[in-house]
């Protein structure tokens, strides 16, 4: 391993923190995602009323970062700065989540209008580290955008997510990180995303090596796309990882069974982490972990 990811049971009085910083399991959601459709799946929140109810549920049953796409009054993915404007405000204003936006949008969207999403003011954003096939689609992260993304982070005070879907995509992570610094709060955290059609498998051996690619001292979550999300679930709490869950990349729960919310699958995953011993954590503490500030 060439990170020094804390393990699980890393945690104590030889660190000086109290043992429940470091074995805590952040939890994010990612309620809603610009891929499903409403009319087919009834139960995704396209709503800003849908949105901030969903949000407070996962709240209560143990999320504390919201990773948000909104839609239109169509129930379209948009990217329209006055609404997310709009939803960081609703957001802020009925949970204590960190609102991290996505800038990966649709992939339909330009690269001028996921820049601008930084100006709707989030506590952090995604920021994907390379282009990926995405099913029959094709999620376009060049080198320049993916430069100039992060030069506005820093610029802007947002706090970045990296989103890792493919190895590829780890070194693009090294060479930002080489050429252009550390994030705004200075701490590293990735998501790997996996299980896409295009990207890496979602399996746990798999899950295994790219956590040993990550730059030192970097933080990780894991979300596993569609029938990987338990395979990628149970390996990233073994490895001492994080979890995403949410609509954005699950839409059953168990074979045969749609999921009916959002707050069934951030229960499902605080409940596997306090099995694992490592209790979900509140928003508080996963601010001080992501190096995200106080509240604007
Ligand atoms: N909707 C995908 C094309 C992100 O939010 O940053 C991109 C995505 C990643 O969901
Ligand atoms: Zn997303």
């Amino acid at each position: 391993m060439t990170n020094n990811v804390p393990a699980p049971g890393a945690a104590g009085a030889a660190s000086g923190r109290p043992a429940a910083v470091k074995n805590a399991t952040l939890i994010t959601v990612a309620p809603t995602g610009a891929e499903a459709d409403k009319t087919a799946v009834p139960a995704l929140p396209v709503t800003l009323d849908e949105l901030v109810t969903t949000a407070k549920e996962c709240q209560a049953a143990g999320a504390a970062v919201v990773h948000v796409h909104i839609r239109d009054s169509q129930a379209r993915p948009t990217l329209d700065i006055s609404r997310l404007t709009d939803t960081v405000a609703a957001l802020r204003e009925g949970t204590d989540l960190i609102v991290q936006l996505s800038t990966g949008g649709a992939v339909t969207d330009s690269f001028d209008d996921r820049l601008a999403v930084l100006g709707a003011a989030p506590d952090g954003c995604s920021l994907t580290c390379g282009t990926v096939n995405f099913g029959d689609e094709v999620f376009h992260n060049p080198w320049p955008f993916i430069s100039d993304l992060y030069t506005r982070t820093q610029e802007l005070g947002v706090v970045p997510e990296f989103e890792l879907f493919d190895f590829g995509h780890i070194a693009t992570l090294h060479r930002l990180l080489a050429g252009q610094g550390l994030p705004h709060g200075g701490h590293v955290h990735c998501d790997l995303v996996m299980g896409v059609p295009g990207g890496m498998p979602g399996d746990a051996a798999t899950l295994t090596q790219a956590v040993s690619a990550l730059p030192a001292g970097a933080t990780w979550s894991a979300t596993g796309i569609g029938r990987t999300t338990l395979p990628v679930m149970f390996a990233a709490l073994a490895a001492g990882g994080h979890l995403r869950v949410g609509m954005e990349d699950t839409l059953t729960f168990a074979r045969g069974r749609p999921v009916t919310g959002n707050a069934e699958l951030v229960e499902r995953a605080a409940t596997l982490a306090g099995l694992a011993q490592r209790p979900h954590m509140p928003p508080a503490q996963a601010r001080a972990l992501l190096g995200v500030s106080g509240r604007r």
